[in-house]
């Protein structure tokens, strides 16, 4: 069973992610986690922090000479801007991050809730899922997470092979899949910036190559359209996950949201083991189990709450209204979302894949996995 946790504070120290069940065998390079974590740290619209930052991870456990031991494995990235104890309180909540709430149930400062509950955070939870892509790879397994809608603005992909695609995300300055249109992006994120405002949009996500049978219909809490709905929700400032068709398909007919089923052998895969479908509407998952297809999952991002013209709130002092207290942020951090949620869906792809073909060892897992597709391949 594979599983994390996450610690730290945004002007702490470091964050740690500590890995448990991850197999033993496997050889890690960090310079790749390191390559996904600049990449969190960029795309147009982000504030000052990043400048102060440059995101690295040290292993600290569970690793020698870079194969993994099959032990916990303790990933840190430091913070440049420590200063937790020089760090005011924050006198008005923002409406939208948890100050109020945080502080009114843990009877603490808001500035205690706030330093956790920062999206800084998600520099680890990409770590551990750069890890996990990197298990992914080792299985023909491939994440790619892209922008494809900023605030109301629709930035249509260009079509291509997942490594094309992954060329276009890195070229534009969005991380869409047109760097073409990055001009009237960059160009609406200029005037929210301008009038103090902030953005949100859209995140897609894929994953190519995945195996029929990952997830179960057996138990609710191992479906894997469940767990990935966790993990994508989990992430901070998002507010909606669909998979596949997802909305759109509740006001369609059964006829028009079904991916028909054949057999043809000239196109069998790995993934796929021959039954191709003319549509992928499901999603690649179906009874919660992958079924072959790619999986298509998407991610609504409001916008950050922490907005130069500030919104209405109160003075916890006085409790008279006030506008809400300012605090250096972004005025987007939608093209970060794209890497973070392509780290949170490969961990739980790479957690599934553990539970399905036992996770001691990278060697056990690689037998287990073809002695899986023969016999599925007879059936
Ligand atoms: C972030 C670091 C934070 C914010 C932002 C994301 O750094 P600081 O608070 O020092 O400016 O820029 O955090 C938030 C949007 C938030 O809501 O807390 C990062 O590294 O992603």
């Amino acid at each position: 069973m594979l599983r994390y946790w996450t610690a730290g504070e945004s002007h702490g120290k470091c964050l740690l992610a500590l890995i448990d069940g991850f197999p033993a065998g496997f050889e890690i390079n960090t310079d790749k986690i390191d390559e996904l974590l600049v990449m969190r740290q960029g795309g147009y619209g982000r504030g000052k922090r990043q400048t102060l930052e440059q995101d690295h991870v040290d292993v600290l456990t569970g690793v020698w000479n870079n194969i993994t031991l099959g032990a916990p494995i303790t990933l840190k990235v430091p913070n440049n801007d420590y200063k937790l104890e020089r760090l005011k309180e924050l006198p008005r909540p923002r409406p939208g991050h948890g100050d109020l709430s945080g502080s009114l149930k843990y009877l603490s400062s808001m500035r205690g809730i706030l330093e956790r509950a920062s999206a800084r955070e998600t520099c680890v939870r990409v770590a551990a899922g750069a890890l996990c892509q990197q298990l992914l790879e080792s299985f023909g397994i491939q994440t790619l997470g892209y922008v494809v809608q900023l605030g109301g603005l629709k930035i249509p992909g260009k079509e291509g092979t997942l490594v094309q695609r992954k060329a276009w995300r890195n070229e534009s300055e969005i991380y869409s899949l047109n760097p073409d249109l990055d001009g009237e992006a960059k160009t609406l994120i200029d005037e929210t910036k301008k009038a103090g405002d902030t953005l949100g949009g859209v995140i897609e996500v894929v994953v190519e190559g995945l195996p029929f049978g990952l997830g179960t219909h057996a138990q609710w809490d191992r479906k894997l359209d469940g767990k990935l709905a966790q993990a994508v929700m989990a992430v901070q400032a998002i507010k909606g996950v669909e998979i596949g068709m997802g909305f759109e398909a509740a006001g369609l007919p059964g006829s028009q949201v079904h991916d028909g089923i054949q057999y043809e052998s000239s196109e069998k895969s790995t993934a796929n083991l021959g039954y191709v479908r003319p549509t992928n509407n499901a999603g690649g998952l179906e009874a919660g189990m992958t079924n072959g297809q790619p999986l298509v999952i998407r991610a609504a991002k409001k916008p950050i709450s922490t907005l130069q013209t500030p919104l209405e709130s109160i003075d916890m002092e006085t409790k008279q209204p006030s506008k809400a207290s300012y605090e250096r942020s972004d005025v987007c951090a939608l093209s970060a979302a794209s890497i973070i949620i392509e780290g949170v869906v490969a961990f739980e792809i790479a957690a599934a894949l553990i539970d399905k073909f036992g996770g001691d060892s990278i060697e056990e897992m690689k037998a287990r996995w073809d002695l899986f597709h023969e016999m599925a391949g007879e059936k």
